[in-house]
């Protein structure tokens, strides 16, 4: 087991949000085809090596950064902070840590200045920056909307392979954990934890990491997650489906899992709720509740669970990865078939309508 991360004795910096991700892409041209001609992610500025994309209302420079490389990866995690003090914070707090941490005047990338990125205890190269050049944000530019709009960035999602060590660590940096997946020994499988009032701005999925599981960002409404799906379809790219659409039981957000042409994951999400007071409850849920990651009780896929992008180090080599030692959700939650009900019947709350299905489901099996 590996050791606890410490809380440092400086103030943790003010985050507001996630802000945008810097993946590493193979083939820049499929890339943005997939980005850009078929989810509709706007372009804010381009060059031969790198494209720089905005969600429909975004007012910074981007949401996501496409850059070719040798080998697809995740180079950069970026959260907007308060204030350009609060990256001096961000620097303090993670030297503190023990870190690695560079400081760019010029940024690491398009659109920024004055960034810091770490490696963070976890192995995840986190950015930090308030200085960012404001664009036109197209929140009323109807005449570029598109019927699959994606109108903001909603989150990050990590693997890790202690989700309680992660979780005392992003809560200390000021995070705070609004849903978890546990089973009844107390084991955590995930947890979703924010800034900015909403389910997450991250979240800890439990695996061998560090890896990136995935980016989301949200529509409007939830037709403009069919319309996704229909126009994937259409365009004979179906395969690149790997998930849903679906409610999610955690977030209740409805929810689509794409995957680019490198494989890397991207959600469409949509509609989850407000958790922005301080007392906001926290919702645990059962890691045998079948409902609790499809509402309508469809199977996760298993390479959801398994698949996920490599991280990269601030030299840009791929991160090592630690296998996780405790049980794996995969394990305790699909049956050989894939639509086996592991909650045990009668375990259900009474009045929970997951009780009678579960029962009977209990006695196909
Ligand atoms: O954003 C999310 C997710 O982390 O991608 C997955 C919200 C909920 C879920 S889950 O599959 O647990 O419903
Ligand atoms: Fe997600």
């Amino acid at each position: 087991m590996s050791t606890e991360i410490p809380k440092p004795s400086v103030p943790a910096p003010d985050i507001l949000r996630c802000a945008y991700a810097e993946y590493v892409v193979t083939d820049l041209a499929a890339s943005r085809a997939f980005y850009v001609d078929v989810l509709g992610l706007h372009v804010t500025e381009e060059d031969e090596n790198a494209v720089y994309l905005r969600s429909f209302e975004e007012f910074i420079h981007h949401n996501m950064v496409l850059r070719k490389g040798p080998v697809a990866a995740v180079a950069a995690m970026g959260f907007r902070v308060r204030s350009q003090e609060e990256v001096d914070r961000a620097e303090a707090y993670y030297r503190e840590l023990g870190c690695r941490t560079e400081r760019r005047a010029e940024g690491f990338v398009k659109g920024i200045r004055n960034a810091v990125r770490v490696e963070d205890p976890l192995g995840f190269p986190y950015e930090f920056f308030y200085e960012v050049d404001h664009v036109e944000r197209l929140h009323m530019r109807y005449d570029l909307y598109s019927a699959g709009e994606l109108v903001r960035l909603d989150h990050f999602n990590q693997v890790t392979p202690d989700v309680p060590r992660g979780r005392t660590y992003l809560e200390n940096l000021g995070f705070r954990v609004t849903e978890d997946i546990q089973d009844e020994a107390g084991v955590t499988y995930a947890a979703w934890m924010h800034r900015k009032g909403t389910v997450h701005d991250t979240a800890l999925t439990g695996g061998d990491g560090p890896r990136m599981h995935h980016i989301a960002f949200s529509t409007h409404e939830k037709h403009n997650i069919i319309q996704i799906c229909d126009k994937m379809g259409a365009l004979r790219i179906s395969d690149q489906i790997e998930r849903g659409p679906g409610r999610h039981g955690v977030s209740n957000a409805f929810y689509l899992y794409l995957r680019d042409p490198d494989g890397h994951r991207v959600e469409i999400y949509t509609q989850d709720y407000y958790t922005g007071d301080p007392d906001n409850p926290t919702i645990t849920w059962d890691v045998h509740d079948n409902q609790r990651r499809d509402w309508w009780g469809n199977p996760v896929v298993p390479s959801w669970y398994t698949d996920a992008s490599p991280v990269l180090d601030l030299d840009g080599n791929v991160q090592e990865i630690v296998t996780r030692e405790e049980s794996r959700e995969m394990d305790v939650t699909i049956g050989a078939d894939g639509f086996s009900y592991t909650r045990k019947p009668g375990d259900a709350m009474s009045g929970d309508p997951g009780e009678e299905v579960g029962f009977k489901m209990g006695h196909q099996l």
